[in-house]
Protein backbone atom coordinates (compact mmCIF):
# COMPACT_ATOMS: atom_id res chain seq x y z
CA UNK A 1 0.00 0.00 0.00
CA UNK A 2 1.16 3.39 -0.98
CA UNK A 3 2.78 5.22 1.92
CA UNK A 4 -0.02 7.97 2.10
CA UNK A 5 -2.58 5.57 2.28
CA UNK A 6 -1.00 3.61 5.63
CA UNK A 7 -1.86 5.84 7.78
CA UNK A 8 -5.29 6.33 6.48
CA UNK A 9 -5.85 3.18 6.23
CA UNK A 10 -4.86 2.42 9.70
CA UNK A 11 -7.71 5.47 10.94
CA UNK A 12 -10.36 3.65 9.27
CA UNK A 13 -9.06 0.39 11.11
CA UNK A 14 -9.55 2.19 14.42
CA UNK A 15 -12.87 3.63 13.92
CA UNK A 16 -14.11 0.30 12.93
CA UNK A 17 -12.86 -1.99 15.27
CA UNK A 18 -13.81 -5.82 14.86
CA UNK A 19 -15.52 -4.95 11.10
CA UNK A 20 -13.32 -7.40 9.14
CA UNK A 21 -14.99 -7.59 6.09
CA UNK A 22 -15.49 -3.77 6.11
CA UNK A 23 -11.90 -3.46 6.73
CA UNK A 24 -10.81 -6.07 4.21
CA UNK A 25 -13.20 -4.68 1.30
CA UNK A 26 -11.36 -1.20 1.90
CA UNK A 27 -8.20 -2.44 2.19
CA UNK A 28 -8.18 -4.55 -1.07
CA UNK A 29 -9.62 -0.95 -2.52
CA UNK A 30 -7.05 1.32 -1.11
CA UNK A 31 -3.78 -1.30 -1.89
CA UNK A 32 -5.14 0.39 -6.13
CA UNK A 33 -5.08 3.71 -5.33
CA UNK A 34 -1.15 4.46 -4.56
CA UNK A 35 -1.18 5.39 -8.70
CA UNK A 36 -4.47 7.60 -8.74
CA UNK A 37 -2.97 10.07 -5.72
CA UNK A 38 0.44 10.68 -7.53
CA UNK A 39 -1.54 11.94 -10.59
CA UNK A 40 -4.41 13.48 -8.64
CA UNK A 41 -2.62 15.46 -5.29
CA UNK A 42 -6.25 17.16 -4.70
CA UNK A 43 -7.60 13.77 -3.88
CA UNK A 44 -5.51 13.87 -0.60
CA UNK A 45 -6.16 17.43 0.06
CA UNK A 46 -9.69 17.10 0.07
CA UNK A 47 -9.66 13.37 2.08
CA UNK A 48 -12.00 12.13 -0.53
CA UNK A 49 -10.80 8.47 0.24
CA UNK A 50 -11.63 9.49 4.08
CA UNK A 51 -15.09 10.53 2.98
CA UNK A 52 -15.50 7.43 1.38
CA UNK A 53 -15.06 5.36 3.23
CA UNK A 54 -17.08 6.87 6.03
CA UNK A 55 -21.15 6.19 5.23
CA UNK A 56 -23.12 9.09 5.07
CA UNK A 57 -25.82 7.51 6.95
CA UNK A 58 -26.06 4.34 8.82
CA UNK A 59 -29.57 3.27 9.97
CA UNK A 60 -30.17 0.09 12.63
CA UNK A 61 -33.61 -0.55 14.04
CA UNK A 62 -35.61 -3.23 15.60
CA UNK A 63 -37.90 -5.87 13.32
CA UNK A 64 -40.53 -7.15 15.67
CA UNK A 65 -42.69 -9.80 14.53
CA UNK A 66 -44.78 -12.80 15.24
CA UNK A 67 -44.59 -16.28 13.42
CA UNK A 68 -46.95 -18.17 12.70
CA UNK A 69 -47.73 -19.90 16.16
CA UNK A 70 -48.24 -16.36 17.39
CA UNK A 71 -44.34 -15.80 18.82
CA UNK A 72 -42.88 -13.15 18.91
CA UNK A 73 -39.20 -12.78 17.30
CA UNK A 74 -36.93 -9.29 17.18
CA UNK A 75 -34.62 -9.25 14.58
CA UNK A 76 -31.99 -6.39 13.47
CA UNK A 77 -32.51 -4.02 10.50
CA UNK A 78 -29.71 -2.19 8.88
CA UNK A 79 -29.24 0.45 5.96
CA UNK A 80 -26.42 1.52 5.25
CA UNK A 81 -26.27 4.70 2.59
CA UNK A 82 -22.84 4.83 1.85
CA UNK A 83 -22.11 7.82 -0.83
CA UNK A 84 -24.77 9.54 -2.82
CA UNK A 85 -22.31 11.39 -5.46
CA UNK A 86 -24.08 10.44 -8.47
CA UNK A 87 -27.06 9.70 -6.88
CA UNK A 88 -29.88 8.23 -5.00
CA UNK A 89 -28.32 5.22 -2.71
CA UNK A 90 -28.77 1.90 -4.50
CA UNK A 91 -28.06 -1.24 -3.43
CA UNK A 92 -30.17 -5.14 -1.99
CA UNK A 93 -31.24 -6.12 0.85
CA UNK A 94 -29.79 -8.85 2.39
CA UNK A 95 -31.76 -11.19 4.42
CA UNK A 96 -29.41 -14.14 6.68
CA UNK A 97 -28.78 -15.05 9.64
CA UNK A 98 -25.12 -14.14 9.41
CA UNK A 99 -26.00 -10.19 8.50
CA UNK A 100 -24.30 -7.92 10.81
CA UNK A 101 -23.09 -4.13 10.46
CA UNK A 102 -19.51 -5.00 9.20
CA UNK A 103 -21.19 -7.30 6.25
CA UNK A 104 -23.46 -4.68 5.44
CA UNK A 105 -20.84 -1.82 5.35
CA UNK A 106 -18.59 -3.63 2.85
CA UNK A 107 -21.69 -4.25 0.63
CA UNK A 108 -22.53 -0.75 0.36
CA UNK A 109 -18.74 0.26 0.25
CA UNK A 110 -18.16 -2.35 -2.46
CA UNK A 111 -21.65 -1.12 -3.83
CA UNK A 112 -20.43 2.54 -4.66
CA UNK A 113 -17.67 1.72 -7.00
CA UNK A 114 -19.80 -1.18 -8.68
CA UNK A 115 -22.44 1.44 -9.38
CA UNK A 116 -19.62 4.44 -10.62
CA UNK A 117 -18.74 1.50 -13.07
CA UNK A 118 -22.09 1.38 -14.85
CA UNK A 119 -22.09 4.70 -15.66
CA UNK A 120 -25.50 5.56 -14.94
CA UNK A 121 -26.56 7.72 -11.69
CA UNK A 122 -26.93 5.65 -9.19
CA UNK A 123 -25.08 6.50 -5.25
CA UNK A 124 -23.91 3.11 -3.26
CA UNK A 125 -26.21 1.50 -0.34
CA UNK A 126 -26.69 -1.71 1.46
CA UNK A 127 -29.15 -2.85 3.79
CA UNK A 128 -30.36 -6.27 4.86
CA UNK A 129 -31.52 -8.18 8.15
CA UNK A 130 -30.13 -11.03 10.66
CA UNK A 131 -33.89 -12.55 9.76
CA UNK A 132 -33.66 -16.34 8.25
CA UNK A 133 -35.94 -16.98 5.70
CA UNK A 134 -35.09 -20.60 5.66
CA UNK A 135 -38.33 -23.31 6.40
CA UNK A 136 -40.49 -19.63 6.88
CA UNK A 137 -44.07 -19.71 5.56
CA UNK A 138 -45.21 -16.94 3.02
CA UNK A 139 -47.20 -15.23 5.57
CA UNK A 140 -44.28 -14.96 8.00
CA UNK A 141 -41.87 -13.66 5.46
CA UNK A 142 -44.82 -11.40 4.80
CA UNK A 143 -45.11 -9.90 8.27
CA UNK A 144 -41.68 -9.86 8.75
CA UNK A 145 -41.51 -7.45 5.66
CA UNK A 146 -44.08 -5.74 6.61
CA UNK A 147 -42.44 -4.84 10.24
CA UNK A 148 -38.87 -3.69 8.98
CA UNK A 149 -40.35 -2.00 5.85
CA UNK A 150 -42.28 0.34 8.83
CA UNK A 151 -39.19 1.55 9.96
CA UNK A 152 -36.85 1.95 6.75
CA UNK A 153 -39.65 3.46 4.64
CA UNK A 154 -38.90 7.10 6.20
CA UNK A 155 -35.11 6.82 4.60
CA UNK A 156 -36.46 5.62 1.45
CA UNK A 157 -37.50 7.32 -2.22
CA UNK A 158 -37.31 7.31 -5.62
CA UNK A 159 -34.78 10.27 -5.14
CA UNK A 160 -33.73 9.13 -1.83
CA UNK A 161 -32.70 5.29 -1.77
CA UNK A 162 -33.86 2.79 -3.79
CA UNK A 163 -33.13 -1.10 -2.29
CA UNK A 164 -33.27 -4.15 -4.28
CA UNK A 165 -32.89 -8.17 -3.36
CA UNK A 166 -29.42 -9.61 -2.45
CA UNK A 167 -28.73 -13.02 -0.44
CA UNK A 168 -32.70 -14.33 0.88
CA UNK A 169 -34.43 -11.53 -0.90
CA UNK A 170 -36.30 -12.25 -4.42
CA UNK A 171 -39.46 -11.13 -6.11
CA UNK A 172 -41.45 -12.23 -3.14
CA UNK A 173 -39.65 -10.11 -0.69
CA UNK A 174 -39.50 -7.34 -2.85
CA UNK A 175 -43.54 -7.63 -3.23
CA UNK A 176 -44.42 -7.56 0.55
CA UNK A 177 -41.97 -4.46 0.59
CA UNK A 178 -43.65 -2.65 -2.33
CA UNK A 179 -46.84 -3.35 -0.76
CA UNK A 180 -46.00 -1.97 2.68
CA UNK A 181 -44.41 0.82 1.63
CA UNK A 182 -47.44 2.31 -0.86
CA UNK A 183 -49.68 1.56 2.04
CA UNK A 184 -47.66 3.58 4.21
CA UNK A 185 -46.76 6.16 2.32
CA UNK A 186 -50.38 6.46 0.43
CA UNK A 187 -48.28 6.62 -3.21
CA UNK A 188 -47.78 4.55 -5.62
CA UNK A 189 -43.77 5.14 -6.32
CA UNK A 190 -43.01 2.48 -8.63
CA UNK A 191 -39.01 3.64 -8.41
CA UNK A 192 -38.18 3.52 -4.55
CA UNK A 193 -37.62 -0.83 -5.09
CA UNK A 194 -35.92 -2.25 -7.92
CA UNK A 195 -36.19 -6.13 -8.80
CA UNK A 196 -40.40 -5.90 -8.83
CA UNK A 197 -42.93 -8.06 -10.46
CA UNK A 198 -43.88 -7.51 -13.72
CA UNK A 199 -47.40 -6.95 -12.91
CA UNK A 200 -46.41 -3.92 -10.67
CA UNK A 201 -43.38 -1.68 -11.85
CA UNK A 202 -41.00 -4.72 -12.62
CA UNK A 203 -38.51 -4.68 -15.49
CA UNK A 204 -37.78 -7.79 -18.22
CA UNK A 205 -34.47 -8.98 -17.62
CA UNK A 206 -34.12 -7.70 -13.82
CA UNK A 207 -34.20 -11.03 -12.85
CA UNK A 208 -31.92 -12.60 -14.89
CA UNK A 209 -29.57 -9.87 -15.14
CA UNK A 210 -26.65 -10.58 -12.77
CA UNK A 211 -26.32 -13.86 -13.80
CA UNK A 212 -26.34 -13.21 -17.72
CA UNK A 213 -24.90 -9.77 -17.12
CA UNK A 214 -21.62 -12.12 -15.42
CA UNK A 215 -21.51 -14.44 -18.40
CA UNK A 216 -21.50 -11.36 -20.78
CA UNK A 217 -18.31 -10.09 -19.18
CA UNK A 218 -16.84 -13.29 -19.26
CA UNK A 219 -17.58 -13.42 -23.17
CA UNK A 220 -15.72 -10.27 -23.36
CA UNK A 221 -12.67 -11.70 -21.16
CA UNK A 222 -12.20 -14.64 -23.35
CA UNK A 223 -12.58 -12.61 -26.60
CA UNK A 224 -9.79 -10.58 -25.46
CA UNK A 225 -7.75 -13.46 -25.20
CA UNK A 226 -8.82 -14.90 -28.64
CA UNK A 227 -11.00 -17.58 -26.84
CA UNK A 228 -14.81 -18.33 -26.53
CA UNK A 229 -16.91 -20.00 -24.21
CA UNK A 230 -17.67 -22.93 -26.68
CA UNK A 231 -16.73 -26.09 -25.06
CA UNK A 232 -15.41 -24.43 -21.56
CA UNK A 233 -15.78 -26.48 -18.41
CA UNK A 234 -17.67 -24.27 -16.17
CA UNK A 235 -18.42 -24.41 -12.51
CA UNK A 236 -20.71 -21.99 -10.53
CA UNK A 237 -20.61 -21.96 -6.51
CA UNK A 238 -24.13 -20.77 -5.37
CA UNK A 239 -27.48 -21.73 -6.41
CA UNK A 240 -29.44 -18.85 -6.17
CA UNK A 241 -30.35 -15.74 -8.37
CA UNK A 242 -27.67 -15.08 -9.74
CA UNK A 243 -26.28 -18.67 -9.83
CA UNK A 244 -29.22 -20.38 -11.92
CA UNK A 245 -29.47 -17.39 -14.30
CA UNK A 246 -25.14 -17.31 -14.98
CA UNK A 247 -25.25 -21.21 -15.60
CA UNK A 248 -28.22 -20.72 -18.13
CA UNK A 249 -26.50 -18.47 -20.01
CA UNK A 250 -23.23 -19.73 -19.92
CA UNK A 251 -24.52 -22.84 -21.31
CA UNK A 252 -26.54 -20.84 -24.29
CA UNK A 253 -23.06 -19.66 -25.18
CA UNK A 254 -21.48 -23.22 -25.35
CA UNK A 255 -20.28 -23.48 -21.82
CA UNK A 256 -20.78 -26.98 -20.20
CA UNK A 257 -21.79 -25.99 -16.45
CA UNK A 258 -20.95 -29.51 -14.50
CA UNK A 259 -21.50 -28.21 -11.18
CA UNK A 260 -23.17 -25.83 -8.77
CA UNK A 261 -23.70 -25.53 -4.76
CA UNK A 262 -25.85 -24.52 -2.20
CA UNK A 263 -24.93 -24.03 1.68
CA UNK A 264 -25.10 -27.85 2.02
CA UNK A 265 -23.49 -29.02 -0.77
CA UNK A 266 -22.02 -29.56 -4.07
CA UNK A 267 -24.12 -31.51 -7.02
CA UNK A 268 -22.28 -32.80 -9.93
CA UNK A 269 -23.42 -33.39 -13.08
CA UNK A 270 -21.13 -34.64 -16.03
CA UNK A 271 -24.18 -34.19 -19.03
CA UNK A 272 -23.98 -30.69 -17.49
CA UNK A 273 -26.75 -28.73 -15.02
CA UNK A 274 -30.25 -28.96 -16.09
CA UNK A 275 -31.21 -25.70 -15.27
CA UNK A 276 -35.14 -26.71 -15.36
CA UNK A 277 -34.55 -29.09 -12.60
CA UNK A 278 -32.54 -26.58 -10.82
CA UNK A 279 -35.28 -23.90 -11.03
CA UNK A 280 -37.84 -26.35 -9.55
CA UNK A 281 -35.91 -27.37 -6.58
CA UNK A 282 -34.06 -24.00 -5.51
CA UNK A 283 -36.91 -21.43 -7.01
CA UNK A 284 -40.08 -23.26 -6.78
CA UNK A 285 -39.57 -25.61 -3.81
CA UNK A 286 -37.13 -24.08 -2.02
CA UNK A 287 -35.34 -27.22 -1.16
CA UNK A 288 -31.50 -28.03 -0.18
CA UNK A 289 -29.92 -28.76 -3.61
CA UNK A 290 -29.37 -32.73 -3.16
CA UNK A 291 -32.93 -32.91 -4.25
CA UNK A 292 -31.59 -32.40 -8.04
CA UNK A 293 -30.39 -35.43 -7.77
CA UNK A 294 -33.87 -37.20 -7.21
CA UNK A 295 -34.62 -35.78 -10.93
CA UNK A 296 -31.69 -36.45 -12.11
CA UNK A 297 -30.41 -40.21 -11.23
CA UNK A 298 -27.24 -39.61 -12.93
CA UNK A 299 -25.79 -37.02 -11.26
CA UNK A 300 -23.79 -37.52 -7.71
CA UNK A 301 -24.27 -34.94 -4.68
CA UNK A 302 -21.71 -34.62 -2.16
CA UNK A 303 -22.69 -32.79 1.41
CA UNK A 304 -20.18 -30.28 2.51
CA UNK A 305 -18.13 -30.80 -0.63
CA UNK A 306 -15.77 -28.25 -1.83
CA UNK A 307 -16.69 -26.89 -5.57
CA UNK A 308 -12.96 -25.60 -6.14
CA UNK A 309 -11.75 -28.85 -6.41
CA UNK A 310 -13.64 -29.96 -9.50
CA UNK A 311 -11.41 -29.41 -12.46
CA UNK A 312 -12.87 -26.67 -14.97
CA UNK A 313 -12.00 -24.08 -17.62
CA UNK A 314 -14.00 -21.30 -15.92
CA UNK A 315 -14.75 -20.82 -12.44
CA UNK A 316 -17.78 -18.46 -11.18
CA UNK A 317 -18.25 -17.93 -7.50
CA UNK A 318 -21.77 -16.83 -7.19
CA UNK A 319 -22.55 -17.70 -3.62
CA UNK A 320 -21.51 -14.86 -0.91
CA UNK A 321 -18.21 -13.32 0.64
CA UNK A 322 -14.99 -15.24 1.30
CA UNK A 323 -16.12 -18.46 0.23
CA UNK A 324 -12.56 -18.91 -2.36
CA UNK A 325 -10.11 -19.09 -0.20
CA UNK A 326 -6.26 -19.19 -1.33
CA UNK A 327 -5.71 -22.96 -1.05
CA UNK A 328 -8.95 -23.02 -3.13
CA UNK A 329 -7.49 -20.69 -5.43
CA UNK A 330 -4.37 -23.01 -5.35
CA UNK A 331 -6.55 -26.10 -6.22
CA UNK A 332 -8.14 -24.36 -9.39
CA UNK A 333 -4.62 -23.23 -10.84
CA UNK A 334 -3.47 -26.13 -10.41
CA UNK A 335 -6.32 -27.73 -12.22
CA UNK A 336 -5.89 -25.48 -15.26
CA UNK A 337 -8.80 -22.55 -14.72
CA UNK A 338 -7.95 -19.59 -16.87
CA UNK A 339 -11.04 -17.57 -16.01
CA UNK A 340 -12.63 -16.44 -12.60
CA UNK A 341 -15.10 -14.11 -12.82
CA UNK A 342 -17.07 -13.49 -9.43
CA UNK A 343 -20.83 -12.88 -9.25
CA UNK A 344 -21.19 -12.68 -5.70
CA UNK A 345 -19.84 -9.65 -3.54
CA UNK A 346 -15.74 -10.29 -2.44
CA UNK A 347 -16.17 -14.34 -2.65
CA UNK A 348 -12.33 -14.53 -3.21
CA UNK A 349 -10.17 -14.12 -0.14
CA UNK A 350 -6.94 -11.57 -0.57
CA UNK A 351 -4.97 -14.60 -0.44
CA UNK A 352 -6.83 -15.83 -3.57
CA UNK A 353 -6.78 -12.58 -5.40
CA UNK A 354 -2.79 -12.73 -4.71
CA UNK A 355 -2.69 -16.51 -6.44
CA UNK A 356 -4.55 -15.32 -9.13
CA UNK A 357 -3.29 -12.23 -10.12
CA UNK A 358 0.28 -13.47 -9.62
CA UNK A 359 -1.43 -16.17 -12.19
CA UNK A 360 -1.63 -13.55 -14.99
CA UNK A 361 -5.08 -15.41 -15.70
CA UNK A 362 -8.48 -13.48 -16.69
CA UNK A 363 -9.57 -13.11 -12.84
CA UNK A 364 -12.46 -10.21 -12.92
CA UNK A 365 -13.32 -8.51 -9.14
CA UNK A 366 -17.43 -8.50 -8.14
CA UNK A 367 -17.76 -4.99 -8.47
CA UNK A 368 -17.10 -5.28 -12.49
CA UNK A 369 -18.17 -8.43 -13.19
CA UNK A 370 -21.74 -8.74 -11.23
CA UNK A 371 -22.44 -4.55 -12.24
CA UNK A 372 -25.19 -6.20 -14.63
CA UNK A 373 -27.61 -6.95 -11.71
CA UNK A 374 -27.86 -3.16 -10.35
CA UNK A 375 -27.67 -1.77 -14.09
CA UNK A 376 -30.86 -3.58 -15.07
CA UNK A 377 -32.01 -2.41 -12.00
CA UNK A 378 -31.22 1.56 -12.84
CA UNK A 379 -32.67 0.32 -16.43
CA UNK A 380 -35.75 -0.44 -14.37
CA UNK A 381 -35.75 2.99 -13.00
CA UNK A 382 -35.51 4.60 -15.95
CA UNK A 383 -38.72 2.79 -17.67
CA UNK A 384 -40.72 3.44 -13.77
CA UNK A 385 -39.95 7.37 -14.18
CA UNK A 386 -40.77 6.90 -18.46
CA UNK A 387 -43.80 4.48 -17.53
CA UNK A 388 -42.83 2.90 -19.81
CA UNK A 389 -41.86 -1.19 -20.72
CA UNK A 390 -39.00 -2.32 -22.58
CA UNK A 391 -39.55 -5.62 -24.18
CA UNK A 392 -36.61 -8.42 -23.26
CA UNK A 393 -34.53 -8.08 -26.04
CA UNK A 394 -34.25 -4.17 -26.11
CA UNK A 395 -33.15 -4.47 -22.47
CA UNK A 396 -30.79 -7.47 -23.00
CA UNK A 397 -29.06 -6.08 -25.60
CA UNK A 398 -28.58 -2.83 -23.42
CA UNK A 399 -27.43 -4.74 -20.59
CA UNK A 400 -24.92 -7.04 -22.78
CA UNK A 401 -23.79 -3.07 -23.81
CA UNK A 402 -23.36 -2.18 -20.44
CA UNK A 403 -21.18 -5.26 -19.42
CA UNK A 404 -18.96 -4.59 -22.45
CA UNK A 405 -18.68 -1.11 -21.86
CA UNK A 406 -17.10 -2.09 -17.77
CA UNK A 407 -14.87 -4.84 -19.38
CA UNK A 408 -13.37 -2.22 -21.58
CA UNK A 409 -13.10 0.70 -19.01
CA UNK A 410 -11.64 -1.98 -16.70
CA UNK A 411 -8.55 -3.06 -19.18
CA UNK A 412 -7.95 0.10 -20.38
CA UNK A 413 -8.11 1.51 -17.07
CA UNK A 414 -5.39 -0.75 -16.38
CA UNK A 415 -3.26 -0.47 -19.24
CA UNK A 416 -3.04 3.24 -18.41
CA UNK A 417 -1.93 2.89 -14.87
CA UNK A 418 0.98 0.07 -16.58
CA UNK A 419 -0.72 -3.18 -15.24
CA UNK A 420 -2.31 -4.38 -18.36
CA UNK A 421 -5.11 -7.48 -18.41
CA UNK A 422 -5.22 -6.22 -14.35
CA UNK A 423 -9.25 -6.34 -13.66
CA UNK A 424 -9.17 -6.07 -10.56
CA UNK A 425 -6.71 -2.69 -10.25
CA UNK A 426 -8.38 -1.37 -13.67
CA UNK A 427 -11.80 -1.60 -11.60
CA UNK A 428 -10.67 -0.13 -8.73
CA UNK A 429 -9.36 2.80 -10.08
CA UNK A 430 -11.94 3.46 -12.60
CA UNK A 431 -14.78 3.00 -9.73
CA UNK A 432 -13.03 5.33 -7.65
CA UNK A 433 -12.37 8.22 -10.24
CA UNK A 434 -15.74 8.09 -10.91
CA UNK A 435 -16.98 8.52 -7.29
CA UNK A 436 -13.86 10.88 -6.59
CA UNK A 437 -14.71 13.48 -9.70
CA UNK A 438 -18.24 13.77 -8.89
CA UNK A 439 -17.30 14.49 -4.88
CA UNK A 440 -15.05 17.18 -6.08
CA UNK A 441 -17.23 19.10 -7.87
CA UNK A 442 -20.37 19.03 -5.10
CA UNK A 443 -18.04 20.45 -2.87
CA UNK A 444 -17.44 19.36 0.76
CA UNK A 445 -19.69 17.00 1.70
P1 LIG B 1 -29.69 -16.07 -3.30
O1 LIG B 1 -30.22 -15.98 -1.92
O2 LIG B 1 -30.65 -16.17 -4.43
O3 LIG B 1 -28.71 -17.32 -3.42
C1 LIG B 1 -27.58 -17.46 -2.64
C2 LIG B 1 -26.99 -18.82 -2.90
O4 LIG B 1 -25.73 -18.92 -2.25
C3 LIG B 1 -27.85 -19.93 -2.34
O5 LIG B 1 -27.76 -21.06 -3.16
C4 LIG B 1 -27.23 -20.19 -0.98
O6 LIG B 1 -27.43 -21.50 -0.48
C5 LIG B 1 -25.77 -19.95 -1.27
N1 LIG B 1 -25.10 -19.49 -0.06
C6 LIG B 1 -25.39 -18.40 0.67
N2 LIG B 1 -24.59 -18.31 1.72
C7 LIG B 1 -23.77 -19.37 1.64
C8 LIG B 1 -22.72 -19.84 2.43
N3 LIG B 1 -22.35 -19.18 3.55
N4 LIG B 1 -22.07 -20.95 2.02
C9 LIG B 1 -22.46 -21.62 0.91
N5 LIG B 1 -23.45 -21.22 0.12
C10 LIG B 1 -24.11 -20.12 0.48
O7 LIG B 1 -28.73 -14.82 -3.48
P2 LIG B 1 -28.16 -14.19 -4.82
O8 LIG B 1 -27.97 -15.22 -5.85
O9 LIG B 1 -28.99 -13.00 -5.13
O10 LIG B 1 -26.74 -13.64 -4.32
C11 LIG B 1 -25.55 -14.41 -4.42
C12 LIG B 1 -24.35 -13.49 -4.36
O11 LIG B 1 -24.41 -12.57 -5.46
C13 LIG B 1 -24.24 -12.61 -3.12
O12 LIG B 1 -22.87 -12.43 -2.82
C14 LIG B 1 -24.83 -11.28 -3.57
O13 LIG B 1 -24.35 -10.22 -2.79
C15 LIG B 1 -24.31 -11.23 -4.99
N6 LIG B 1 -25.03 -10.36 -5.91
C16 LIG B 1 -26.38 -10.47 -6.10
C17 LIG B 1 -27.01 -9.67 -7.02
C18 LIG B 1 -28.46 -9.82 -7.31
O14 LIG B 1 -28.95 -9.11 -8.21
N7 LIG B 1 -29.21 -10.69 -6.65
C19 LIG B 1 -26.29 -8.62 -7.76
C20 LIG B 1 -24.86 -8.64 -7.55
C21 LIG B 1 -24.28 -9.47 -6.64
P3 LIG B 1 -28.87 -21.96 0.07
O15 LIG B 1 -29.72 -22.14 -1.13
O16 LIG B 1 -28.59 -23.23 0.79
O17 LIG B 1 -29.35 -20.87 0.96
O1 LIG C 1 -24.92 -6.50 -5.05
C1 LIG C 1 -25.71 -5.99 -5.88
O2 LIG C 1 -25.30 -5.30 -6.82
C2 LIG C 1 -27.14 -6.27 -5.73
N1 LIG C 1 -27.52 -7.03 -4.84
C3 LIG C 1 -28.13 -5.64 -6.66
C4 LIG C 1 -28.43 -4.23 -6.24
C5 LIG C 1 -29.54 -3.55 -7.00
O3 LIG C 1 -29.88 -2.43 -6.56
O4 LIG C 1 -30.05 -4.07 -7.97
Amino acid sequence: MDEKLESVFWNIQQRNLGETEFIQAVKEVLTSLGPVLAKYPKIVEQKIIERICEPERQIIFRVPWQDDQGEVHINRGFRVQSNSALGPYKGGLRFHPTVNLSIIKFLGFEQTFKNALTGMPIGGGKGGSDFDPKGRSDNEVMRFCQSFMTELYRHLGEYTDVPAGDIGVGRREIGFLFGQYKRICNRYESGVLTGKGLSYGGALVRTEATGYGLVYFVREMLAARNESLEGKTCIVSGAGNVAIYAIEKAAELGGRVVACSDSCGVIFDEQGIDVKTLKQVKEVERLPIERYCKTRRHARYQAGGNIWEIKCDVALPCATQNELTGKDAAALLNNGCIVVAEGANMPTTPEGIERFVAAEIAYAPGKAANAGGVATSALEMQQNASRDAWSFEFTDKKLATIMKDIHDRCLETADEFGVPGNYALGANIAGFMGVADSMQALGLI
